[in-house]
């Protein structure tokens, strides 16, 4: 089944979508040039002109820019239209350093919408659906977003917000959602509250739109088992509007990038040099149709690869695999690189929930990685003598895995706090005490 919401965007030719690329990147540059000081600096620094870029070919000769940038930046420096013209901010959770702020003018909301719009329909949604958002609204892109994507399209829609569990499935039962819009990890634990409630039965979900976070083939199958639905990938992130920068397919092959709206390019993190197609390294975004917050070579720290393989979807959008990590998530433990995502593929593979915790420490100079792992119910009520037998099997899993000793201790079911939006799954006490 062919679900698109702009067919003729969505299924363009490669051509058609090199001019639009072309057109609206030399536009955006001279917008930005003209109306953000900013960044003409960073351009003059590098000795280029808007002149010098004449088509997408040229992108490469453009200044990348940093979060760093954007908190140098905070909060008006990037702004590329008079506040007057602007409708809406919205703002990443600023957990690791000064807050970054998004604008929006009322232009850049209708593309966003249309963005999360086409998410929705790739998932199998129509104007005769109910979209559940439990997503958070206010600040956070999630909500706001999949909302206006689900408005753009027609369908009804439920702004739930994040939290309070009971009424997110008492709605779910009494409106028959059809569609669930959420974290994973928030999917995941709204998938468990169910089942113990013995309500499977009366939801009728079908189909679930979950990112913001990284999560696991393993997950996916999970949640999909646990609630009898299709549960699709969705990416995006603040600085470039939200959700729907990309989204999955029915195919299921990585997600496709709005590239009428942005143009990506997969750069090796050390020296920035561009990497050919289907190379792994860090996503940079280039913003083509923004009039308020236009991004012009942003890097993501996400680590993707990209595929520009036919889709049997018909879409002709290339396709960016789930982020493999962040150049920044990654931990670095007695020098070996450990990304969370391996430890979670470990305990999906073995019959774990996917409610864990990574703690890092550092004892007499030597980094300790311990996860902590919740046990199902039923592992739960096993003798002393197998949980123990559990524990040395995870140990053993993960060196395999990771190459380095990891301390695992099983604890009990719920005992690890839930998230309502993004989990915590990391503790670097390293970090916190120097
Ligand atoms: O998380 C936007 C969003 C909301 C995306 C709802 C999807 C659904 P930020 O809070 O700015 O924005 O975080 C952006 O989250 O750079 C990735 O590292 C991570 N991320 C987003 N989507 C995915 C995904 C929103 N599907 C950062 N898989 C990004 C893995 C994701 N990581």
């Amino acid at each position: 089944m062919k679900n698109y919401f702009q067919p003729e965007i969505e299924t363009a030719s490669h051509e058609q979508i090199k001019a639009w690329q072309d057109e609206r990147l030399v536009k955006t540059v001279h917008h930005v040039y003209q109306n953000v000081p900013y960044y003409r600096h960073l351009m003059e620094q590098k000795g280029v002109t808007p002149e010098d870029i004449r088509s997408r070919d040229d992108l490469y000769k453009l200044p990348f820019l940093t979060k760093d940038d954007l908190r140098d930046a905070y909060p008006y420096g990037l702004l590329a239209e008079p506040l007057s013209n602007c409708v809406r901010i919205q703002s990443t959770s600023g957990t690791t350093g000064r807050r970054v702020v998004a604008f929006y003018t009322q232009h850049d909301i209708d593309l966003w919408d249309e963005c999360c719009a086409r998410a929705i329909v790739a998932a199998g949604g129509t104007r005769d659906d109910v979209v559940h958002v439990c997503y958070g609204y206010g600040l956070f892109t999630g909500g706001p977003g999949l909302n206006g994507g689900s408005h753009k399209l027609g369908s009804l829609t439920l702004p739930m917000s994040s939290g309070n569990t009971d009424r997110q499935i008492q709605f779910m039962v009494d409106l028959g959602s059809t569609i669930l819009c959420c974290t994973p990890s928030y999917a995941a634990y709204l998938a468990e509250s169910i089942i113990e409630r013995g309500l499977r039965d009366q939801i009728k979900l079908k189909a679930g739109i979950f990112g913001a976070e990284a999560w696991s083939e393993e997950m996916r199958h999970d949640i999909e088992n646990k609630l009898g639905i299709k549960a699709y990938d969705i990416y995006g992130l603040t600085e470039i509007s939200g959700p729907g920068v990309a989204f999955e397919c029915s195919d299921q092959h990585g997600m496709h990038i709005n590239e009428d709206h942005f143009i990506a390019e997969i750069i090796d993190p050390k020296t920035g040099e561009v990497l050919p197609d289907g190379e792994k390294g860090e996503l940079v975004f280039t913003s083509i149709t923004k009039e308020a917050f236009p991004l012009i070579r942003y890097r993501t720290r996400d680590i993707c690869v990209l595929n520009r393989e036919p889709c049997p979807c018909g879409r002709t959008h290339v396709r960016m695999s789930k982020p493999l990590g962040r150049s920044d998530d990654m931990l670095i433990v007695k020098g070996v690189n450990v990304f969370p995502s391996q430890i979670e593929t470990v305990l999906l593979n073995k019959g774990y929930p996917a409610n864990y915790q990574i703690v890092v420490s550092r004892e007499n100079n030597t980094d300790k990685l311990e996860v902590m792992v919740e046990m199902t119910p039923e592992m739960f009520s096993d003798a002393l003598s197998q949980v123990s037998a559990r524990e040395k099997e995870l140990v053993d899993a993960m060196k395999s895995m990771l190459g380095i000793y990891v301390q695992v201790r099983l604890v009990a079911p719920k005992s690890i706090t839930r998230s309502e939006g993004k989990a915590v799954r990391i503790i670097d006490k390293r970090k916190i005490y120097g």
